[in-house]
């Protein structure tokens, strides 16, 4: 018969798991990087490629992918972030069809699951800019600064104290570098299986300030071994914020439910969709 002419090609969901099987295989596999896994990176590099929207002028957020580009890779809060970027050029040139943004934003939610976190429904639909759309530097949090700090950059993104406190809750991954914001150590013990942690901790240790040349941080009385930013401590010490950091410390579920929702928002900032939200993709996590 006739060959059916090929229209460009238009992937399924089918096909952004099979990019989410792909990426979750290269963080099973690729173990000797931190404290074993690429995952906490992989969620920063998604949350950092966000976080720069500005709702008054719909400026910035996922959409762009523009920390490809200096001067924004060069911006002093993606310092490491490079790391995240150059583990993802494997899985884009598997699969050169998905967008820079859309891949960094799917490999932020296929992190969370993959340690452990709770389901983060996902949709395409960024497409990647150039230079010009790089966004100015400062608009991502700075760790030395206090709750009013927060509540000006998040409440830039739109963001309410509720959830202001459950994205903080990512800070359960990973670990700060004195390489790259000179901070140092982890927040916990399980730095690469998402939990309520953090919050716990927050809680029920005894943070004090670190005796180093380094920047202004705490850490724990018990051990001496876990790390509190002057921006987490300000959770417990605002009223406001802390009263969701004791609801997150208490429960784990109302944490994962309270997290999901506010992570979905956090990687759609800005996103000119034309699927609904319903239309959104929620991945298989592996075995
Ligand atoms: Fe964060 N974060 N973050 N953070 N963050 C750092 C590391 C991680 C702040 C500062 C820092 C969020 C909010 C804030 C992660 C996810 C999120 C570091 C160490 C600093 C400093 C970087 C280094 O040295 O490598 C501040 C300030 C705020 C808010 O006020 C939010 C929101 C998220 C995600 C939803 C993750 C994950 C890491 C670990 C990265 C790694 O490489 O292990």
């Amino acid at each position: 018969g006739e060959a059916t002419p090929k229209g460009p090609f238009v992937p399924t969901q089918a096909d952004y798991q099979k990019v989410y099987d792909a990426i979750a295989d290269r963080l099973a596999n690729e173990t000797d990087y931190d404290d074993g896994s690429y995952g906490p990176v992989l969620v920063r590099l998604a949350w950092h490629a966000s976080g720069t929207y500005d709702k008054e002028t719909g400026t910035g957020g996922s959409n762009g992918a523009t920390m490809r580009f200096a001067p924004e890779s060069d911006h002093g809060a993606n310092a490491g972030l490079k790391h995240a970027r150059d583990f993802l050029e494997p899985i884009k040139a598997q699969f050169p069809w998905i967008t820079y943004s859309d891949l960094w934003t799917l490999a932020g939610s296929a992190a969370v699951q993959e340690l452990g976190g709770p389901k983060i429904p996902w949709r395409p639909g960024r497409a990647d800019g150039d230079i010009a759309a790089c966004t100015p530097d400062g608009r991502l949090p700075d760790a030395s600064k206090d709750h009013r700090h927060i509540r000006a950059v998040f409440g830039r993104m739109g963001f309410d104290d509720r959830e202001m406190v459950a994205l903080c809750g990512a800070h359960s991954l990973g670990r700060a570098h004195a390489d790259r914001s000179g901070f140092d150590g982890p927040w916990d013990f399980s730095p690469t299986v998402f939990t309520n942690e953090f919050f716990r901790l927050l809680v029920d240790e005894k943070w004090n300030q670190r005796k180093w040349n380094g920047p202004a941080q705490f850490t724990d009385k018990g051990t001496s071994t876990l790390m509190m930013l002057p921006t987490d401590l300000a959770l417990v010490k605002d009223k406001a914020f802390k009263q969701h950091v004791e609801r997150y410390a208490k429960d784990s579920d109302v944490f994962f439910q309270e997290f999901a929702d506010v992570y979905v928002k956090l990687l759609e900032l800005g996103v000119p969709f034309k699927s609904k939200p319903e239309d959104r993709f929620v991945f298989k996590t592996s075995e």
